[in-house]
């Protein structure tokens, strides 16, 4: 490293690059070292995403699973991906919005959809899906990086990439060694001042933006509480910070392909999309401040979207309601089948007749999740055969 990137590395420049994220609308920013390959915290990582992998925690989800030529997990340490990687900036952003908790009394007959596919009212233009919005602002914050290096003559490339979601990055832990908060034992990461209605977005860098031998990780503040634990439905939270994805119902009603298991059925309660419950039990989250992202506000009609109305969507209303929205890529298909699920846990005999109807249409997913749900509802699935 020659000496203009040792001026570089300042404080100066990660406090530059901190409010950068701030002016791009991140309420959060912090900047880490990527732990080398050979530290303790790297083993520790990578010892624990490859039992959770081979444990058979991620479901159908093969994608999180993907290896490099040798066979070796890209997710269980960002240096098999990436080997350039030296640090990370971490962004968030608060989407918590002025609205009811999963928990709270519903109209009768509605479903769920989780708070952070509400996004998109406004003069945004319609629906917004976060992983668009924060990888905008962390463009931002990658122009500034790059931006100050030309400014300073700095001659050696410097590789940055940008990610939500999509790369093979386990943000989470990232975000914790980064200072953003720590990991509750709902396996989010909540900040003791925002709580945990928190998105994620991350730099990677080549650049040595901080010493590892400084990190300073969140401490950990969920103490003796377990009221996560408790309240998990479908019972995936299995230990403190250790989920069984595919039983949970983020992953059963977003991810999940073809037929539910019928065994989680049940818990499924009313969640057509996604699940908030062990976020909206934490006490964390109870005086969490509302997000004022201007592409985070809330769509109030999917708060509470009643089932019967989301039943009658057809394509083309489906497309016009949720293009642009996390909902959009899960598809009408399967959003339907939650409906179904939903319909069957409602106890309202009132949903009788669409489930009759789906029961006998074309598509077998859907036909035999209505099946389940009118008996569930003690009605008796069309004896006359459906014609
Ligand atoms: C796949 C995925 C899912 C899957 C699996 C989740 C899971 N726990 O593995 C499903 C579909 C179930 C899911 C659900 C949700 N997800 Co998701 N998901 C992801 C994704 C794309 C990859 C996660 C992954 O690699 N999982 C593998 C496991 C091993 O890693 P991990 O759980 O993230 O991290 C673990 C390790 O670091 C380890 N660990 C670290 N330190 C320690 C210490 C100890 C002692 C132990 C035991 C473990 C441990 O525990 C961490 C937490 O489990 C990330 C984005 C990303 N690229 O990271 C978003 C992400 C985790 N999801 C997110 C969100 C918002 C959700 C939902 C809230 C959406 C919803 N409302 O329905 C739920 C939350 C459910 C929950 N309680 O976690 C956010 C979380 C933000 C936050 N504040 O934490 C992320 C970061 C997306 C983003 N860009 O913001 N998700
Ligand atoms: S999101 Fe719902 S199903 Fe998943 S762990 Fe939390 S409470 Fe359980
Ligand atoms: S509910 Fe309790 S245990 Fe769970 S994440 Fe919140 S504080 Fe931690």
């Amino acid at each position: 490293m020659g000496p203009l990137r040792q001026t570089l590395l300042t404080p100066h420049l990660r406090d530059a690059l901190v409010e950068r994220a701030h002016r791009a609308g991140f309420d959060l920013c912090g900047v880490a070292a990527v732990p080398q390959p050979g530290s303790q915290a790297d083993a520790v990582q990578q010892q624990r995403f490859r039992e959770w992998a081979e444990a058979g925690r991620a479901g159908d989800m093969a994608w999180l699973l993907r290896t490099d030529a040798d066979g070796v997990l890209l997710r269980s340490s960002l240096h098999v991906a990436v080997p350039w990687v030296r640090s990370v900036i971490l962004c968030a952003v608060n989407y918590n919005a002025d609205q009811p908790t999963s928990l709270e009394p519903a109209p009768k007959g509605s479903g769920w959809i989780a708070r952070y596919a509400w996004s998109g009212a406004g003069d945004t233009g319609g629906a917004t899906d976060y992983h668009d919005v924060l990888l905008k602002g962390l463009r931002e914050v990658e122009g500034e990086l790059h931006h100050r290096l030309a400014d300073a003559g700095e001659s050696q490339p410097v590789q940055t990439r940008a990610y939500v979601d999509t790369g093979p990055v386990v943000e989470r832990w990232l975000a914790q060694l980064a200072g953003i908060g720590w990991i509750g034992k709902n396996t989010c990461v909540l900040n003791q001042q925002l709580g945990s209605w928190l998105l994620l977005g991350v730099v990677l860098t080549s650049l040595p933006l901080a010493e590892e031998a400084v990190l300073l990780p969140a401490p950990d503040r969920c103490g003796s509480c377990t009221r996560c634990l408790d309240a998990c439905p479908t019972e995936a939270l299995i230990a403190p910070r250790q989920m069984d994805a595919s039983r949970c119902i983020a992953y059963l009603t977003i991810e999940k392909k073809g037929s539910l298991p019928e065994d989680l059925r049940e818990g499924m309660g009313r969640q057509v999309f996604g699940c908030d419950i062990c976020q909206d039990v934490c006490p964390w989250n109870r005086k969490a401040p509302v997000g004022t992202h201007s592409e985070m506000r809330p769509r109030a009609e999917l708060v509470n979207p009643s089932l019967q109305e989301l039943a009658q969507l057809d394509n083309a209303a489906f497309r016009a309601k949720y293009r642009g929205s996390p909902l959009e890529r899960t598809g009408r298909k399967r959003l339907l089948r939650n409906v179904a699920v939903a319909m069957g846990n409602s106890a309202d005999p009132q949903h009788g007749a669409q489930l009759l109807e789906w029961s006998c249409g074309d598509d077998p997913v859907l036909a035999e999740t209505a099946t389940w749900a009118l008996e569930r509802l003690g009605q008796a699935p069309d004896e006359a055969g459906c014609t």
